[in-house]
C-alpha cells in the first residue's frame, strides 16, 4: 500500500484501512498529545523489532510548525503596531536614504531592515523585557538581544522614536567625526557605549557567542553568583549568515546543555549578499535539519494568515506540494516579479490551484505574506519558544529582503540598496501610510508623531510594561580592590634554583588566586582541552569543571588525589576541542562586569598557535564589547615548544596581539614579571576600570626562577628593564658595556648566555635587558612622538625606551620567540649618529619538530647567534676586525651559509 501524501493528515486521503487507524490514533491524542508521543514511540520501536524502519528525515513538510488550530490571538493592538512598525520602517529608509543622498557612498543597509521589522517590532512590543518583575514585585535583570548587525538602521530608528535618539543623532549616521555625537554603522559597544552590548556584524560572531552567553548565565546562576530569572537570549541570525562556521559550529552546546535561555531567530530572506542563500535548494529545510538533528525546538514561520484560507481549501495537499516543488530561486522570482507571474507560473502549474484563485486579483497575490512578516505568526512562534523547555529555540522565519521597496523586493541587488528614487519614496510614504506632505517624503525627513498620539502612547505603555527601553548598556559603580603584590610573594620570591616553567607558576598563582576570599569566586579558569598540558590537573581538583549535570558517572581515577572532578558549580570552563567556543565564553564572562554587573576574572588557557591566528575577528570584538580579562597563551614561542613543529609553534601571536587597540601583552621572562603584570591588570581593569585586556605568553621550558630585584616594577610594566649589567661579570673587560642586548620570554637566558660569551671568550661587556613589552614600549613611543609633532613649540618629551636606554652604549642586539618585526618597531627611537642601533634577531619562517637547542639554532635566536650578531655588528662600527668577527663565527660554531631559516 503506498500513500500519495504522505504527512499531509487529510483524513479523506488515506485508504480505508489506514483510515481507521488514524482515527484510533486520534481518539488517543484527544485524551492528551503526551499519549500520542507514547504511541508513537511504541510503534516505533515495535516498528525496529519488526523489521519497519521509517527512513530517517530531519526535515518535516514544508509550512508553519503551528497549525492555524493551536493560534492564539494576537494579544496587541495590531494596528497600531502595524502604523509604529511602518513610522520606523520609514525612518531607517529615510536615515540611510538622506546619508547617501548628502555623502555618497557612506553606505548602510535598507533591505535588511525591511525584512526583519515584524520580526523585530513582535518581539519589542510583547517579548523583550528590559526587566523582569518578580513574585514579589522586586526588579530582575532583563534580556539580552543579538541583533542581526546590519539591520541597525531599524533599531536606531525605533531608539529615534523612543525620544532615546535625535534628529542630530539620525543625522549623524554614519558621520561619527564630526564633533556631534554620530550613530556607528554598526552595533559597536567601543563606540555607543551607552548603547549596545554586543558587537554582532562580523557574520557568526554574534550567534556563537550567543550561545555561550546562555551557557555563561547558568553558570552564574548554578555557582549561586546570580538569581535564576526568566530572562532569554535572543540571537537575531541572517540566513546568509549561517554559513559561517561559528554561527552553527556550537548549536549543539545548546541542547547539550539544556539551555532554554536561548532562542535564535533566523530571518530567512532566502538572500544573501550577491544573490539567493540557497538558489536551488530551500535553507529552510535545510537549517530545520541541522537544528533537529543538533536538538532545538525549531519553529517554521513560513507563510502569512493570509495563506491561511488556502490551506484550508487545500484538502487534498496540492498547494502543499506545489510550493515543495519549489526551490527558493522559484520564491524569490515570484517575490519578485508578482502576482500575474506567479498565478501563472506557481499556481498554473495545476488547473486545481488556478481554480482555488481564481477571485484573487493580481495584487492580492502579489501581497500574500511570507511568515515573518504576519505578527500574529511571529507571535505564537515567540510565545512556543519562549515557553519551550529543556533546550534552546529556533524560529526560522520567512521574510522578504527589501519588504514594501517595490523595486527591490527579493531581487539579487537588493543588499547594495542604499537609497530610493523620488518615485520610490513617494510609494514607501503611500503604501506605509506615513502622514508627511511630499516634499519631506521627497527629502527623506525623518517623522516623529506626537507625544499623545496614540502611536507613540501605545509604544511607550508597551515598552514600560516590558522593563523600558532596549538595547542600552550600563556600568556598575565599581569593581573590586586588587591583591596587593605582596599577595604574590611566593613569586616574587623566586623558585630557590628549582627548574620550573612560567606555565606551572601561573598555574599556581591561579590556585592561589582561587583561594583569595575577595576574588577566588571571581576567577573563571577557560581551558579548551588543554588542562593537563599546563598542569592542571590540581586546579580541577580543587574548584571542579562546570557541569549543568554534575558528575552522572563514577571517574576511573575517584580513588586518586587529582580525580577529573564535574560538578553543577565547578568554576573551570573546560570547553573541549573549540577555541571559539572558548573564547565565547571568556567573551561573555569578560563583559560580565557591564551585562550582569558582576565583574568576572576570566583567565583563559590555550596553545598560543590557536589564538589569534585562529580566533583573531572574535578577539577583535572582544575589545569592542570592552571586554576584561586575561588571555594566557601557553606552549608559547616558535623554538620554546618543542617536538610539535609547523603547525604549533607561535612565532607571530606578540605580534597580531599587537594589532588590538585594547590588548596589553606582555611576554614574561620570570615568575616575578608574571606577576608583577597579572597583579597591575587586576588593579587596572577591576579597580580602576580601564579599558582593556590583557595577553600574557607562558611557556613550558623549566629554568630557575629568580627573585626580583629592587626597582625593576616600573620597567616591568612599561615593557623593559635593565636585568644583568656588564658589571656583574667578572672578567676580563673593563665593565663598561659596549653591547646591549635584549631578551624576552625564554630567550631572555639565551642573552644571558651570550652576554657570558661575550665577556669570556671576546672581553667584550653587555648589559642585558629584559623586554617583556615591545607593544607596550611602542606604544607609549608613538603616543610620545604624537605629542611632539602636534606641540612643535614646545620642549620635546623623550620616549620611555630612550629614558630607559639613557648612557647604555653601543648596538642592541634584540632577540625574542617572535617574528623579528616585534623588536622592529622600536627601531626609530633607536639610532645613533644617523643609524639604527637594533640588529633584531627572531623567528621569522615556519617551525620544525626538533628539539630547542636545534630550533634556537636554526632561527639564529641561541645565544651563539645573539653573541655573533653582536660581534658582527661592532666590526661594521669599526669595532673590531671583520675578518676577527667571521673567525668568532666560525668559533661559535654559526654556520654562515646555512638557508635562511625566515624562507626555509
Ligand atoms: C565575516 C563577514 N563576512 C562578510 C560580511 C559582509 N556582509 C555583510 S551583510 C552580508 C550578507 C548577509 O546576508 P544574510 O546573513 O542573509 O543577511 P540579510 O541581509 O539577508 O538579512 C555580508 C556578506 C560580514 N559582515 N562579515
Ligand atoms: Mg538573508
Amino acid at each position: 500500500m503506498t500513500m500519495k501524501n504522505e504527512e499531509v493528515g487529510a483524513k479523506g486521503e488515506f485508504p480505508a484501512e489506514v483510515a481507521e487507524w488514524v482515527e484510533a490514533f486520534d481518539q488517543v491524542v484527544a485524551g492528551g498529545k503526551a499519549n500520542g508521543v507514547e504511541l508513537l514511540e511504541a510503534l516505533r520501536l515495535r516498528g525496529r523489532e519488526s523489521g519497519v524502519i521509517l527512513p530517517y528525515r530531519l526535515s518535516t513538510r514544508f509550512r508553519n510548525t503551528i497549525s492555524t488550530e493551536e493560534e492564539l490571538p494576537y494579544p496587541g493592538d495590531m494596528d497600531i503596531e502595524r502604523r509604529i512598525k511602518s513610522l520606523i520602517r520609514w525612518n531607517a529608509m529615510a536615515m540611510v536614504h538622506g546619508q547617501n543622498k548628502k555623502d555618497p557612498g557612506i553606505g548602510g543597509h535598507i533591505s535588511t531592515y525591511a525584512s526583519l521589522a515584524t520580526l523585530l517590532e513582535v518581539g519589542y512590543s510583547h517579548f523583550f523585557h528590559a526587566k523582569y518583575t518578580g513574585e514579589d514585585g522586586q526588579e530582575l535583570p532583563g534580556d539580552f538581544i543579538y541583533f542581526q548587525g546590519h539591520a541597525s538602521p531599524g533599531v536606531y530608528a525605533r531608539a529615534y522614536l523612543e525620544g532615546r535618539l535625535t534628529d542630530e543623532h539620525l543625522k549623524n549616521y554614519r558621520h561619527e567625526l564630526r564633533g556631534t555625537p554620530g550613530l556607528s554603522s554598526y552595533p559597536h559597544p567601543w563606540l555607543m557605549p551607552e548603547f549596545w552590548n554586543f558587537p554582532t556584524v562580523s557574520m557568526g560572531i554574534g550567534p556563537i557567542n550567543a550561545i555561550y552567553q546562555a551557557r555563561f548565565m547558568r553558570y552564574l546562576e548554578n555557582r549561586g553568583l546570580i538569581e535564576r530569572t526568566p530572562r532569554k537570549i535572543w540571537a537575531f541570525v541572517g540566513d546568509g549568515e549561517t554559513d559561517e562556521v561559528e554561527s552553527l559550529g556550537a548549536i549543539s552546546l545548546g541542547a547539550r546543555e539544556k539551555l532554554d535561555n536561548l532562542i535564535f531567530v533566523i530571518n530567512c530572506n532566502l538572500q544573501r549578499l550577491d544573490g539567493p542563500v540557497r538558489g536551488n535548494k530551500r535553507i529552510v529545510d535545510e537549517l530545520e535539519g541541522v537544528f533537529t538533528g543538533a536538538g532545538w525546538n525549531v519553529i517554521k514561520v513560513l507563510w502569512g494568515s493570509d495563506w491561511d484560507p488556502l490551506f484550508a481549501r487545500d484538502t487534498n495537499g496540492l498547494l502543499l506540494k506545489r510550493m515543495e516543488e519549489c526551490v527558493d530561486g522559484d520564491f524569490q522570482t515570484y517575490k519578485a516579479k508578482g502576482g500575474a507571474y506567479s498565478r501563472q507560473h506557481f499556481f498554473g502549474k495545476y488547473p486545481e490551484l488556478l481554480e482555488m484563485v481564481k477571485d484573487y486579483t493580481d495584487e492580492q497575490l502579489t501581497n500574500l505574506h511570507r511568515g515573518g512578516h504576519d505578527p500574529v505568526k511571529v507571535f505564537n512562534a515567540y510565545k512556543r519558544a519562549v515557553e519551550h523547555r529543556g533546550g534552546p529555540s529556533v524560529v526560522l522565519a520567512m521574510t522578504v529582503k527589501g519588504f514594501g521597496m517595490a523595486a527591490a523586493e527579493s531581487r539579487n541587488a537588493t543588499h547594495s540598496e542604499k537609497k530610493l528614487t523620488d518615485e520610490g519614496l513617494a510609494a514607501f510614504v503611500k503604501r506605509f501610510k506615513i502622514p508627511i506632505p511630499e516634499e519631506q517624503a521627497l527629502a527623506a525627513t525623518p517623522y516623529r508623531p506626537p507625544q499623545d498620539s496614540p502611536e507613540m502612547v501605545y509604544m511607550q505603555e508597551r515598552r514600560r510594561m516590558l522593563g523600558g527601553v532596549m538595547p542600552t548598556r550600563s556600568l556598575p559603580a565599581a569593581g573590586f580592590k586588587a591583591p596587593g603584590l605582596d599577595y604574590f610573594s611566593e613569586w616574587t620570591a623566586g623558585s630557590n634554583g628549582r627548574a620550573v616553567s612560567t606555565t606551572m607558576g601561573f598555574v599556581s598563582v591561579l590556585r592561589h588566586l582561587l583561594k583569595n576570599p575577595e576574588i577566588g569566586q571571581r576567577v573563571v579558569p577557560i581551558v579548551p582541552d588543554e588542562g593537563r598540558t599546563f598542569g592542571m590537573e590540581s586546579v580541577i581538583r580543587q574548584v571542579g569543571i562546570y557541569a549543568p549535570e554534575g558528575q552522572r558517572y563514577t571517574p576511573h581515577d575517584k580513588e586518586m588525589l587529582l580525580f577529573y572532578r564535574e560538578e553543577l558549580d565547578g568554576q573551570i570552563l573546560e570547553e573541549g576541542i573549540t577555541e571559539a567556543g572558548a573564547m565565547a565564553s571568556f567573551t561573555a564572562a569578560g563583559q560580565a562586569y557591564s551585562t550582569y554587573k558582576m565583574p568576572m576574572i576570566p583567565f583563559y588557557m590555550y596553545y598560543s598557535m590557536f589564538g589569534f591566528q585562529r580566533i583573531g575577528d572574535l578577539a577583535w570584538a572582544f575589545a569592542d564589547a570592552r571586554g576584561r580579562g586575561f588571555m594566557m597563551g601557553g606552549t608559547a614561542g616558535r623554538t620554546t615548544m618543542l617536538g610539535e613543529g609547523l603547525q604549533h609553534q607561535d612565532g607571530q601571536s606578540h605580534v597580531l596581539a599587537s594589532t588590538i587597540p585594547t590588548c596589553v601583552s606582555y611576554d614574561p621572562a620570570f615568575m616575578y614579571e608574571m606577576v608583577v603584570v597579572l597583579q597591575d591588570g587586576i588593579r587596572r581593569m577591576y579597580e580602576k576600570g580601564d579599558e582593556c585586556f590583557y595577553y600574557i605568553t607562558m611557556y613550558n621550558e623549566d629554568y630557575a626562577m629568580p627573585a626580583m630585584p629592587e626597582g625593576v616594577q616600573e620597567g616591568i610594566l612599561r615593557g623593559i628593564y635593565k636585568y644583568r649589567a656588564a658589571t656583574a661579570l667578572a672578567a676580563g673587560t673593563n665593565g663598561e658595556a659596549t653591547v646591549q642586548l635584549f631578551g624576552s620570554g625564554p630567550i631572555l637566558n639565551e642573552a644571558l648566555r651570550a652576554q657570558e660569551i661575550l665577556a669570556q671568550k671576546f672581553q667584550i661587556a653587555a648589559d642585558v635587558w629584559s623586554v617583556t613589552s615591545y607593544t607596550e614600549l611602542r606604544r607609549e613611543a608613538i603616543a610620545t612622538e604624537r605629542w611632539n609633532r602636534l606641540h612643535p613649540a614646545e620642549a620635546e618629551r623623550k620616549t620611555y625606551i630612550e629614558t630607559a636606554l639613557a648612557g647604555a652604549k653601543g648596538p642592541i642586539v634584540a632577540a625574542s620567540d617572535y617574528m623579528k618585526s616585534l623588536p622592529d618597531v622600536l627601531a626609530p627611537w633607536l639610532q645613533s649618529e644617523g643609524r639604527c642601533r637594533l640588529v633584531t634577531l627572531g623567528t621569522d619562517g615556519f617551525g620544525r619538530s626538533d628539539n630547542r637547542a636545534h630550533l634556537r639554532r636554526h632561527f639564529e635566536v641561541n645565544a651563539e647567534s645573539i653573541a655573533g650578531a653582536a660581534l658582527a655588528r661592532l666590526s661594521r662600527e669599526g669595532k673590531i676586525k671583520g675578518k676577527k668577527a667571521q673567525s668568532a663565527l666560525v668559533e661559535l660554531g654559526i654556520d654562515a651559509e646555512a638557508k635562511d631559516p625566515a624562507r626555509a
